[in-house]
């Protein structure tokens, strides 16, 4: 008599995704097709990714605090929807975060060397904050050892680098000049390039699609000549505003708090740096909170937090260069120079399709809730 062989369990890898992130199994995939059209791959990709992020071995991240007031922790923990600090400390293994471990002093330092031993050539090295090479280092210390000693000693064993925020990527707000700490970026200490997540603080789905694209693809994202993810950083702000409209229509807020400002036109004259600024702050939005939840769209102008050599390094109401445009007299012109990565109009077709996606269902709608009942008529422009 033949014998009937048992059959083999199966396990759904999804199975325990609605426990463990709180987010219903559906809502899950259309997040996956979000991240999968954030990193430039085709919804068919969504199935990889909900993989990666079910199946993958956690990558150990080792997380250092330098020069920074630690927004960059605070804008991924205060996420909100759909719950991206549980997305994130569950598709990572965050083995060492002084700010956010339990452990202290000797016993800190203990798990640091502990993780980097047990992860060797492994373990993803995240530095948030500049790197104060003033007096040979002395202004900042950690466990007895300054800091540069203790990101060199980290990134040797590391698979990857990550700079997170603009102090780590370029100095940022700590290297303002006269910049008396000789704060420094990551890249100078270790003497090569790193991968970026500049912004003060930055998108934290920009860091997440980061860690999901390794995880996904075994590689870094393509990066720009300042080492940052082009599916993130590849267009100009201006690119993307919904306010560009009034600028090529020559409609300019010139005061805080003029009929211009109150009608939501454009920032330039009041120090917009869009149009010098590669950043996908319009496109995806801040905070998962609603409608207008980026600087501009709050009616303030962007200062540039991105880009090295504008945020903390122009003044903040001083006229930006125009890269790619000139504010036309009359008319727009028929067509302007683009950057690569994600545009409003690709993320909201992940919307349209997925029905939810990066915060796209906000940016949807405050699109709609940003058109003025009527139009001001053209030539009404300061
Ligand atoms: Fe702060 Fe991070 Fe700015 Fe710097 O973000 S938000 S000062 S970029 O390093 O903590
Ligand atoms: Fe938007 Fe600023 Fe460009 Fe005006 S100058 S369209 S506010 S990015
Ligand atoms: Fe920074 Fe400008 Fe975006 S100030 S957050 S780059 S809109």
């Amino acid at each position: 008599m033949p014998r009937t062989l048992p059959l083999a369990k199966t396990t759904d890898p999804l199975d325990g995704v609605e426990r463990r992130l709180g987010m219903p199994r559906r809502d899950f995939m259309k997040f996956c097709a979000g991240l999968a059209a954030a990193m430039g791959l085709s919804q068919a990709a969504a199935p990889a990714v909900a993989q990666a992020l079910t199946t993958a071995k956690r990558p150990s991240v080792i997380w250092l605090h330098f020069q920074e007031c630690t927004g960059c922790s605070e804008s991924l923990l205060r996420a909100e929807h759909p719950t991206l600090e549980k997305l994130i400390l569950d598709v990572i293994s965050l083995d060492y975060h002084e700010t956010l471990m339990a452990a202290a002093g000797h016993q800190a330092e203990e798990a640091r060397l502990a993780a980097m031993a047990a992860n060797k050539g492994q373990y993803i090295l995240v530095v948030e904050g500049a790197i104060p090479t003033g007096q040979n280092g002395a202004f900042c210390k950690i466990g007895g050892k300054t800091a540069i000693e203790l990101v060199k000693e980290c990134a040797a064993d590391a698979a990857a680098v990550i700079a997170i925020g603009s102090c780590a990527s370029w100095g940022g707000m700590p290297s303002t000049s006269p910049n008396p700490t000789g704060a420094s970026p990551v890249s100078e200490i270790l003497g090569k390039p790193v991968l970026t997540i500049p912004g003060c603080p930055p998108n934290p789905y920009n860091f997440l699609t980061t860690v999901v694209h390794y995880l996904v693809l075994g590689k870094l994202p393509e990066l720009d000549s300042k080492g940052r993810p082009t599916f993130a950083y590849g267009r100009l702000i201006h690119e993307n505003c919904e306010r560009r409209a009034h600028f090529d229509a020559g409609r300019f807020a010139t005061e805080f708090g003029d009929e211009g400002h109150r009608q939501g036109w454009c920032l330039y004259k009041l120090g917009c740096k869009g149009p010098e600024t590669y950043a996908n702050c319009p496109s995806i939005l801040f905070g998962d909170v609603g409608t207008g939840s980026w600087p501009v769209g709050t009616g303030h102008p962007c200062i540039g937090c991105t880009e090295k050599g504008v945020g903390f390094a122009k003044p903040i109401h001083a006229l930006a260069e125009l890269l790619t445009v000139t504010p036309p007299t009359q008319f727009a012109r028929p067509a302007e120079n683009q950057g690569k990565g994600s545009t409003l109009a690709t993320v909201a077709t992940v919307a349209a399709v997925g029905g939810l996606a990066i915060g796209v269902g906000a940016r949807l709608a405050k699109n709609l809730g940003n058109q003025p009942d009527e139009p001001p008529a053209a030539g009404d422009g300061k």
